[in-house]
């Protein structure tokens, strides 16, 4: 999310000073104490030794579950922070399997997700937020019996994957496989150099899965950590295991594996310490299907006013052009943009998409879409022209929201106001402390010379304000700066929205450190604990998008109690102006 919440640190070789615990077996059990789902797993253990009695049923012979863990160890998110239940990251890894499985092609055919309709495979995702959410896990995994668990992660949900994986390996132990992929384990396995493709060129960070594993301070609840991109990688798992039967002999099965099975990926088996690296053979983003209609649309954004919302991708690559310090999407970490020249056309094909499926599942809705690129098209000037040519060229009824760096807004004035004739509705920026300098600057700030950061934010509030284009805005504190500063953009965000109606929403985000494949100046956690353990933090930090107590940047410490409730009052009082 540009600039949206969650970012890392600058780095300068400080080691920190907090050392981590070994991952105990008391801190394996001390998050475990889920009422809910230990009486599901309890009526689930006798309901199956009973129906093991009576014989098994016929289902089909690859059944995959895929779950987004949660970040939190409980609560509920507060109703006014933005959120989303849809596991797009998810979505993206499992897009070619699921078009496989609708398609009814190869193993696929023989799966859970295939059928007439894409809520048939929908139904075998889901996002969770905290641990009270495992109940609706459990039920799922009870439904399914899944022979195969996809965890998709980033950083701050390694605890809740911990959790999750077990839960799996107790109810269906040897029968199912835990595959780990997503962000986490992107950004701690990875190649010195991207042309190195042997195993002896991988790094395991010190937060690797694997490695934690191997080390002994992790029980093997994963089976495959997968870093990478995952389209490929979890379609042709899946055509493998469909013809296997369980126990899996997963040693076998990966020294045969593909290493040509398209993407830039590695897997890493923890118990038997094999890795395979693959070919790095590129994916063409041109081929890949958009998620509509796979796995349809169930959000509503707000800002929409009812409509539908699709989440669209113009999928050119994991990240952002700039490179600040502190971000997961920086192009040091992601690799930067892949394949700009087509990136417009992927898009308005998306968009197309989301038109076709919200008018054909949700008739009296109306369409709309948030795009998920760091920065839309990568702030490219000829992309964001052609994507207006294509939108004027053959309009299509669909609202949509996206995100921009403030500069990019201001140099950009004409096509923002041209894109909001063609649709745009809402742009996501993020806001740190208006005085950069405070925090040893950042790579987006490319505009200091026409005025101050805040300057130059008001008059991005402005300029969205006359083009009739809805703004959200996300917060970063925790990067170096003072609670003054930080009070000061707060009261300068409720004055500007008295002023312009801008920003009509606001995302505050305490900066985590984030493994970024060792880009982090020496500092490495391990993130095995939660983030933020239950107590006036946590009840503080669910008004938040990303925040943690547990891991600051380097050289920062979390806000104090007071600190904290005090911004939380003041972002109450906006959401509630
Ligand atoms: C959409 C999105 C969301 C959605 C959906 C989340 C989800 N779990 O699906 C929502 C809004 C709910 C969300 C929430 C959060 N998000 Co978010 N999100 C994104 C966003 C914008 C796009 C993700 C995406 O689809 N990228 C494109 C695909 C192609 O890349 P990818 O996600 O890495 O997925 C590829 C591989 O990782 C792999 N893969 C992914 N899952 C799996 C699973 C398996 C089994 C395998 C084998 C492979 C695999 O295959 C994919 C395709 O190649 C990214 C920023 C970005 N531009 O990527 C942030 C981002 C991923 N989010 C981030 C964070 C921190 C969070 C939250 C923890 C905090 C928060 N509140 O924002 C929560 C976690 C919620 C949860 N329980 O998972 C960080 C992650 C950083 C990190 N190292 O942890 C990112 C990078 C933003 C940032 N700059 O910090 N997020
Ligand atoms: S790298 Fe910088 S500009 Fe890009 S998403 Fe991250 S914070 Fe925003």
């Amino acid at each position: 999310m540009t600039c949206r919440p969650h970012f890392a640190p600058h780095g300068s070789g400080f080691i920190m000073s907090k050392i981590q615990q070994p991952y105990s077996s008391d801190s394996l059990t001390r998050y475990s104490i889920l009422d809910d789902a230990t009486g599901l797993l309890r009526s689930y253990r006798n309901r199956r030794s009973s129906k093991n009695a009576t014989g098994a049923e016929s289902r089909p012979a690859l059944r995959v579950v895929a779950v987004a863990p949660p970040d939190w160890i409980h609560g509920k998110k507060d109703k006014r922070a933005l959120n989303s239940s849809d596991p797009a990251s998810l979505f993206n890894a499992c897009r070619v399997a699921a078009s496989r499985a609708l398609s009814r092609t190869g193993a696929w055919a023989n799966s859970n997700w295939a059928g007439e309709t894409r809520s048939k495979v929908r139904a075998n995702f889901l996002l969770l937020y905290s641990l009270d959410d495992i109940p609706a896990f459990v039920e799922m995994m009870e439904r399914e019996k899944p022979n195969v668990l996809l965890l998709g992660a980033m950083t701050l949900c390694i605890p809740g994957a911990i959790e999750c994986a077990k839960i799996a390996k107790e109810m269906f132990g040897n029968d199912i496989v835990v595959v780990l992929g997503g962000r986490h384990a992107t950004e701690t396995i990875y190649l010195w150099h991207a042309k190195a493709r042997q195993v002896a060129d991988v790094v395991h960070h010190r937060a690797s899965p694997a490695r934690l594993i191997r080390e002994g301070r992790l029980p093997p609840v994963f089976d495959v950590v997968v870093s990478g991109d995952g389209e490929f990688f979890i379609a042709e798992l899946g055509e493998i295991l469909e013809r296997k039967r369980a126990p899996y002999d997963l040693k076998a099965i990966f020294v045969e594996f593909d290493r040509a099975t398209l993407g830039d990926w590695i897997a890493s088996l923890p118990a038997s310490s094999l890795e395979v690296v693959s070919a790095g053979v590129p994916i063409n983003a041109n081929e890949l299907p958009p998620l509509a209609s796979l796995f349809g649309v169930s959000a509503a954004f707000d800002v929409f006013g009812g409509r539908m919302t699709a989440h669209v991708f113009s999928d050119t690559g994991r990240g952002c052009v700039y490179d600040c310090d502190f971000c997961s999407e920086k192009s040091g970490v992601t690799g930067g943009l892949r394949d700009i020249a087509n990136a417009a056309k992927r898009l308005y094909g998306q968009l197309e998409d989301a038109v076709n499926v919200i008018e054909e599942d949700h008739p009296d809705r109306g369409a709309s879409a948030f795009v998920e690129d760091s920065i839309l098209l990568g702030g490219s000037p000829r992309a964001l022209d052609t994507l207006c040519e294509l939108l004027e060229a053959k309009p299509l009824p669909i609202e949509f929201g996206a995100q921009f760096t403030v500069d990019q807004i201001l140099q950009r004035e004409p096509q923002i106001a041209r894109l909001s004739r063609a649709g745009l509705r809402y742009i996501f920026i993020g806001l740190e402390t208006f005085d950069p300098d405070e925090i040893g600057g950042m790579s987006k700030n490319i505009g200091s010379r026409n005025g101050s950061w805040q300057a130059r934010s008001e008059r991005v509030f402005q300029i969205l304000a006359q083009n009739g284009i809805a703004c959200g805005c996300a917060l970063l504190f925790g990067l170096g700066e003072s609670h003054h500063s930080r009070i000061a953009l707060l009261d300068a965000v409720v004055e500007a929205r008295r002023q312009t109606g801008c920003p009509a929403f606001l995302s505050a985000n305490w900066a985590v450190q984030h493994p970024l494949r060792g880009q982090t100046g020496g500092l490495e956690y391990d993130y095995l604990d939660w983030g933020t353990p239950a107590g006036p933090y946590l009840d503080n930090f669910h008004h938040f998008g990303e925040a943690s107590l547990n891991y600051c940047l380097e050289n920062q410490a979390p806000p104090e109690i007071h600190e904290l409730e005090e911004i939380v009052h003041r972002l109450r009082a906006f959401q509630s102006s």
